[in-house]
């Protein structure tokens, strides 16, 4: 699947999410940030981090969020790996961006995984 990543697609599932029009298994919230289950886990606990405002991947984020939206984010994604007990034996944070990555959700998250020992790419 072919994704765009320079205009931002209100329709995507992590929109839907926000939005309550699907449901998820929510780990966290606060003002900027959701976290929730990743439906298709690729490791004992995986989990996904995503801002609450609209961005369609790392770059864009980088580029248009405010500074205290970039720290809020950084210190979530550090706050569920504790809270999801990944902090003793460490954890993998990822994020796809464009094509090539495999994105596949074309809002902007993080992929936090844990509790196996990961290999060099899975
Ligand atoms: P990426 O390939 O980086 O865009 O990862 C997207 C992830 O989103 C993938 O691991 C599966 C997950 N995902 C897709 N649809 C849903 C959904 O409806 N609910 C949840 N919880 N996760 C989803």
């Amino acid at each position: 699947m072919s994704i765009n990543i320079s205009k931002y697609d209100p329709q995507n599932v992590f929109a839907k999410i926000l939005r309550k029009e699907i449901p998820c298994k929510a780990i966290y919230e606060n003002d900027f940030v959701l976290a929730f289950h990743d439906i298709a886990p690729q490791a004992p606990v995986h989990a996904l981090v995503i801002p609450k405002n609209p961005y369609t991947c790392f770059a864009d984020f980088a580029e248009r969020a405010a500074p205290e939206e970039l720290i809020a984010f950084s210190k979530a994604i550090a706050h569920v790996a504790k809270e999801l007990g990944l902090e003793d034996n460490g954890y993998r944070i990822i994020s796809n961006t464009g094509r090539d990555s495999g994105q596949e959700v074309p809002h902007f998250h993080f992929h936090i995984m844990g509790g196996r020992k990961m290999s060099f790419m899975g």
